[in-house]
């Protein structure tokens, strides 16, 4: 019989994605670092260190990457690297900056970079964190420095990565660095700033490069009712999904803070945005009241769960929420989706089943154009550690090594394609083969097969 074959658009960007912290190893003026050197705030005590060694050699993973046929690569840049003390930059970093980005062109990966991704320079923190006003200058001089001396190598930017998570784990969780004002006080004020951070870095990018693609890498997930849940807990669902996934993308959509940010406009904010980031990893059940939090990490008995009990795999949230970006009428980026899976037993079936996903959501003209596969090699995976294993490459970080993971080799065999097929089914994950391809699947074994 033959192949059944779901072809992407030849301008689809095929990517990975990490973020400085987790990837370089040794950034020692960040508030993670220094927060990873006091006990009891990661998992087994476990530290950053050397990281992936990006700083020295972030080459060999691209080689890696370009071995794949990866075209794309999402990628941040440390602000405690660029600026160690306040308006002191760093040189030598932006030079190493520079390399890297140019190895990036050099193996035909296009970069995205992520101004701030969870960490920021300790003297930040020190001087008020993003509860004070203050940050947004900062963060504007940092921007227009980034712009000046790293611009021209950036064709897409995400000013912020995931807003929501970084509010919640640090301000609310106090998972992440907590700093001296948390709580809802805190985190609204951080949320009005961020915002604010948002719009003024929007502009200082387009300012000086009018053609670059600009958004923010938004964590999106399905929050639902369990079946047979009240209408309680649906109204609670619907609340929380519209704070974490609508509240951040309307203000930068209108302009108008909601709550908790507070009220009235921000300058600059309206229509600050040139694409919809959708990070996506899970869907979770709520009701109401939560036990803990605004919402306990809950699934349904027969859920597929990744490892360190992380999340439900639902690819059909994926489709939902694309579909329910639409609204912003801007082109779509999935900017990190992915799972930890250190024996690599789900990510083959997870990567194809979302990418069906994405393209069932192009075949219906939905413009989504490019997915960056959350990671492109095991990392540091904050609060906890390095527990919990993300990689299409696996990466030992007491000796460095690295493997392809099969899953790895999967993604090299779509990306060099641009397709996903029956035969990729078969052989990397047959148990789709019924669902994903029907009438593709083997039949039972005759004498005569
Ligand atoms: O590792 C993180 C990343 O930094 C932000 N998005 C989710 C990933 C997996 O938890």
């Amino acid at each position: 019989m033959a192949e059944a074959k779901m072809v992407f658009p030849p301008d689809f960007r095929w990517g990975t994605a990490t973020a400085s912290h987790q990837v370089e190893g040794n950034n020692k003026n960040s508030d993670w670092w220094a927060w990873e050197q006091e006990p009891g705030h990661i998992l087994n005590n476990h530290k950053s260190g050397a990281a992936c060694d990006w700083w020295q050699n972030a080459e060999a993973d691209l080689d890696l990457a370009a071995a794949m046929g990866t075209n794309a690569h999402r990628m941040s840049l440390e602000w405690s690297r660029i600026e160690p003390e306040p308006a002191v930059f760093d040189q030598s970093a932006i030079d190493r900056y520079r390399e890297i980005l140019t190895a990036m062109h050099d193996r035909g990966i296009e970069p995205m970079v992520t101004l701030h991704h969870f960490s920021n320079p300790v003297w930040l923190v020190e001087k008020g964190d993003f509860n004070t006003s203050i940050v947004v200058d900062y963060f504007q001089r940092y921007t227009a420095k980034v712009v000046e001396t790293l611009g021209d190598l950036i064709p897409k930017w995400v000013t912020i990565n995931e807003p929501l998570v970084y509010l919640f784990s640090r301000y609310l969780e106090k998972q992440f660095p907590a700093p001296h004002r948390t709580g809802w006080p805190g985190a609204a004020a951080a949320f009005q700033n961020l915002l604010r951070c948002h719009a003024v870095a929007y502009h200082t990018i387009k300012d000086k490069f009018p053609d670059a693609m600009v958004g923010v890498a938004k964590n999106m997930a399905i929050f639902e009712p369990r079946p047979g849940g009240s209408r309680i807990d649906q109204w609670w669902a619907n609340r929380i999904s519209w704070l974490f996934n609508d509240s951040w993308m309307d203000s930068m959509e209108d302009g108008r803070m909601r709550w908790p940010a507070g009220r009235g406009r921000i300058k600059g904010l309206a229509g600050s945005f040139d694409f919809v980031g959708i990070n996506y990893y899970s869907r979770y059940y709520v009701k109401f009241p939560p036990r803990r939090g605004i919402y306990d990490k809950e699934w349904g008995p027969n859920a597929v769960v990744s490892d360190g009990a992380y999340g439900e795999v639902y690819p059909a949230g994926l489709f939902q929420l694309i579909k329910r970006v639409l609204r912003y009428k801007r082109p779509i980026f999935i900017t990190e989706n992915g799972l930890p899976d250190a024996a690599d037993r789900l990510r083959s079936a997870f990567l194809l089943s979302h990418l069906r996903e994405i393209w069932r959501a192009i075949s219906f003209c939905f413009p989504v154009m490019g997915y960056y596969h959350w990671s492109l090699v095991d990392n540091f995976e904050w609060h906890q550690g390095w527990t919990l294993r993300f990689g299409l490459i696996e990466m030992d970080p007491d000796t460095q090594e690295r493997r392809v993971r099969e899953s790895g080799k999967l993604y090299g065999d779509i990306c060099r394609s641009q397709s996903i097929d029956s035969q990729m089914a078969q052989q990397y994950a047959p148990e789709l083969m019924a669902s994903m391809f029907p009438g593709q699947a083997p039949g039972p074994k005759t004498d005569e097969s």
